[in-house]
């Protein structure tokens, strides 16, 4: 189950770690071999032709065929998930129009013209071809400028600035202000947590983004609290004084039984045709399968002592900053696991980075973003960089930034609920370990008696092609004791 279910954020993460190139809606009647020149004459006809129409088109511009642009990677079809107008709408400039999903990321379009909507090319879950029609629009008279911005060869940042598809998998609301004000930052939209109405992005989100990427200091992380998690977990006072393993997040409301008469029938599309092609290659990987147990009981000790200092500094501490940092910690020694592979096997590369990737349960369903040079982090600054990242998952706003660039992964199950796992390899990654809940469960003291001990099972996956059992089993080793004696981590802290 767990295979199947890991083969999803497996897809996001990998897919969505290429780099789109970002293309724009262009009108049917685009011709890039015209000059500017050309274009002002067309222009002075149609102003001229304006003028002689004032009394029947006077708020009226041509109806503009916008067609799906070529948005790389091969993709050739979407499905088209949600229309965000329906025909008779008046748009602005960058309002959203629909949400498209191809196998590889979703793209939001959003409108180049002030206008009516005329004419939907298609049904929610249609598959919509590239390079054919998907919206008419009937632009306002004034809209002649923005054409212009169609027809003249700009140059690649002015482009930019004209985007109408982006690539996230979440509808980015902001006004071209706040658009211009993040370009003009070399901010990316879908990397900043939007907290005005439905995730609308405000010029504040964007100054706060910029000075975190600065260093400034803001106040406690207000932001967070606002695209928080719901649940015990974020619901919970900040500075709890205990500790209780197995507080795990409210399990979601099972969906309503279904009962049909007959036997339905649906094409797999988008993220799950990715699960199928990613599933496939890395079933093709012989998976070494290695399990332990941890006893945590020092950790569940230290972590409720540390939990009141990280709080009084605006940061959520969890189990998994210690279980990332010792993970890190451990890849120092054991290199191999902290590598890629090409496609054949025939090279194998030692990634300098530890980029550390987490299954992320997210409002987009699981991903997997990763922390970016664990090997150089404090305990603090991973529990700091994971609210960030949670923060953004909530809010459906991880970017590739976040998802891409991966070298090896931790899978919390057990904030679930689960105890053993299977996980699958995150091709070109080699290895992954997948985290059972904590467990209060009885152990043998060392004078023999009987304790109370807070047990994790973890369960490691390896590529046997490069990784051999007794290398995944010292280092899971070396990994356990790191966590059953934290004070240990102190003498290798950087
Ligand atoms: N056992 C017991 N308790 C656990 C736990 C575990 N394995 N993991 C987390 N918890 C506790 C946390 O300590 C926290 O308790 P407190 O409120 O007392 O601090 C609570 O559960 C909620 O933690 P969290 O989920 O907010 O934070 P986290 O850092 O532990 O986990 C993340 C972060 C991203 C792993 C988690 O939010 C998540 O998304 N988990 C699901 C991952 C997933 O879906 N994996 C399955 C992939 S297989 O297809």
């Amino acid at each position: 189950m767990l295979a199947v279910t890991r083969g999803s954020f497996r897809v996001f993460r990998l897919l969505l770690s290429q780099q789109y190139r970002r293309r724009c809606l262009r009108p049917q009647n685009f011709r890039p071999s015209r000059t500017l020149q050309d274009f002002r004459w067309d222009r002075s006809l149609q102003m001229l032709s304006s003028r002689m129409l004032h009394t029947t088109t006077a708020q009226r511009g041509p109806i503009v065929q916008f067609k799906l642009s070529d948005i790389g990677e091969g993709i050739m079809e979407v499905t088209v998930k949600e229309w965000y107008v329906k025909e008779g709408d008046k748009v602005s400039q960058f309002d959203s129009i629909c949400e498209v999903q191809s196998d590889k990321a979703s793209v939001t379009i959003t409108s180049r013209y002030d206008g009516v909507i005329k004419k939907l090319y298609y049904d929610v879950d249609a598959i919509a071809l590239v390079g054919k029609p998907l919206v008419d629009i009937e632009t306002e008279s004034g809209s002649e400028l923005i054409q212009e911005e169609d027809v003249v060869e700009t140059p690649a940042m002015a482009r930019e600035e004209h985007t109408h598809q982006e690539i996230k998998g979440h509808k980015t609301q902001a006004t071209p202000a706040v658009r211009r004000l993040a370009m003009e930052n070399n901010i990316k939209l879908s990397e900043v947590v939007g907290t005005g109405k439905d995730g609308r992005i405000l010029k504040e989100d964007i100054l706060n983004f910029l000075a975190k990427q600065t260093g400034a200091i803001l106040p406690p992380a207000p932001s967070f609290q606002e695209v928080q998690i719901p649940g015990p977990a974020a619901e919970a006072p900040a500075a709890k004084s205990i500790s209780t393993p197995g507080t795990f997040r409210p399990t979601p409301k099972p969906p309503r039984p279904a009962f049909t008469a007959t036997d339905v029938i649906e094409p797999i599309k988008g993220f799950h045709k990715a699960m199928v092609k990613t599933m496939s290659a890395a079933l093709k990987i012989p998976h070494f399968g290695y399990c332990d147990e941890v006893d945590l009981s020092r950790l569940v000790v230290l972590r409720s002592e540390l939990q009141s200092v990280t709080a009084g500094r605006g940061v959520k501490l969890s189990y998994m900053p210690f279980f990332i940092k010792a993970a890190s910690l451990s890849l120092l020694h054991f290199p191999v696991l902290n590598a890629a592979v090409d496609e054949g096997c025939q090279n194998i590369t030692y990634k300098a980075s530890h980029n550390i990737g987490l299954a992320m349960d997210t409002t987009q369903g699981l991903l997997v973003p990763n922390v970016k040079n664990v090997q150089l982090l404090t305990v603090f600054e991973l529990a700091q960089e994971l609210n960030r990242l949670q923060a953004l998952g909530a809010a459906g706003q991880l970017g590739t930034a976040e998802l891409s660039g991966g070298t090896f992964t931790l899978s919390n199950i057990g904030s679930i609920g689960g105890t053993y796992a299977k996980p699958v390899i995150l091709p070109p990654e080699v290895a992954i370990g997948a985290l059972g809940k904590i467990q209060v469960l009885p152990r043998f003291g060392a004078d023999g008696q009987v304790v109370r001990a807070h047990i994790m099972k973890v369960s490691w996956s390896a590529d046997h092609r490069v990784i051999d059992g007794a290398t995944m089993c010292r280092f899971s080793n070396l990994w356990r004791e790191y966590l059953e004696n934290p004070a240990c981590m102190v003498l290798d802290l950087k």
